[in-house]
């Protein structure tokens, strides 16, 4: 029911002045959860041989298939899930990716193949299965793959965060002046730092987490309330996050575990790394295996079991975000 009569109406709108009373959705909550998504290594792997077919690095830049979400409005509407767009990128042996920086920030997860290397900021890291590699906002990257056969690794990067935030910077090489870094070797010594470090001090110093580090740590974590066991891919001078806007974990379902229910207004993209399983996501149940990637969109109650076996699933997600900014909310499903 209108308050006002139309010319009124007419004449607000003529202003560019909108009347809340009328605003279909002011300040309302969305219906309902968006609902997940799951891109199945049995499906996508072929997909990539295509582009291995039909591109070169040197044609397109970086051979890049982006996981956009199916609520995802057009092709420019980069996102995965919430804050996070989630890629496959795939190199043939011999080829390299030229080096650039912006201030999106980005993390590798090797999937397949070995051989390849990512440079960032001149400091060589290597990826090998499983292993996850940093290249925080502004810091110079390039890959390169001297190995024998095509590397497929999963890019994790906060572009929709930019996109919102009008941040987004993109500076392609050369290299002007390459920053200065520390050996990951000067971290190595558990519970042990320099005392003087150089470089910047707004991410990681390390770039590289090797995947047998965190099966190692993982061994003896204990479980999370939910019943799943995780481990955090942390800063090593301040046990914070990796980078400043991408949360990144390890969880590991043992044997039989069905995780309590658990919801959060976070964002997350879950790929797995090892075994198989079932998740509830909302309504709906998604099974999945080795090198599946799917979304658990916020909102959304979540529950996880693995099937036979262990099972370790590679997450990232905005919670740091809305962490910091006093926004993050987690429940888990209480008994009874
Ligand atoms: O490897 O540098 O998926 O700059 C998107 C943008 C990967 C990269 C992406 C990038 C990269
Ligand atoms: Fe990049």
């Amino acid at each position: 029911m209108s308050l006002s009569n139309p010319e009124s109406y007419a004449r607000w709108h003529a202003a560019r002045l909108a009347p809340l009373w009328e605003s279909p959705n002011a300040h309302k909550a969305p219906a309902g959860p968006l609902a997940s998504h799951i891109w199945r290594w049995n499906d996508t792997r072929p997909l990539v041989d295509l582009a291995f077919a039909e591109t070169s690095p040197a044609s397109v830049q970086r051979r890049v298939l982006q996981m956009l979400s199916p609520h995802a409005r057009s092709l420019a509407d980069e996102f995965t899930c919430g804050n996070v767009l989630a890629a496959l990128q795939c190199l043939l042996p011999g080829e390299t990716a030229r080096p650039h920086r912006h201030t999106m920030n980005a993390l590798r997860f090797l999937l397949e193949g070995s051989g390849a290397v990512t440079l960032v900021d001149g400091k060589e890291c290597a990826m090998e299965f499983g292993d996850l590699v940093l290249t925080p906002g502004m810091c110079w990257h390039e890959h390169r793959h001297d190995g024998a056969e095509p590397v497929v690794w999963l890019d994790v990067l906060d572009v929709p965060l930019h996109q919102n935030l009008g941040t987004v910077v993109f500076q392609p090489g050369p290299i002007e002046e390459t920053p200065v870094t520390m050996m990951d070797a000067a971290f190595a010594s558990p519970n042990i730092v320099p005392c003087e470090v150089k470089g910047r001090r707004d991410h990681s110093p390390v770039f590289r987490y090797p995947y047998l580090d965190a099966v190692r740590a993982l061994a003896h974590a204990p479980a999370s309330p939910d019943g799943a066991r995780r481990v955090r891919y942390v800063n090593p001078l301040n046990g914070g996050n990796a980078m400043a806007t991408l949360a990144a974990s390890m969880m590991q379902l043992d044997k039989g575990v069905q995780t309590v229910p658990a919801r959060s207004n976070a964002n997350v993209v879950c790929t797995v790394v090892e075994g198989h399983g079932e998740t509830r996501i909302g309504e709906h149940t998604i099974a999945w295996g080795p090198r599946d990637t799917f979304t658990v969109p916020q909102h959304n109650w979540v529950s996880h079991r693995s099937d036979e076996g262990d099972a370790r699933l590679f997450i990232v997600s905005d919670a740091d975000v809305l962490q910091r900014l006093g926004l993050l909310s987690e429940e888990l499903r209480s008994a009874g």
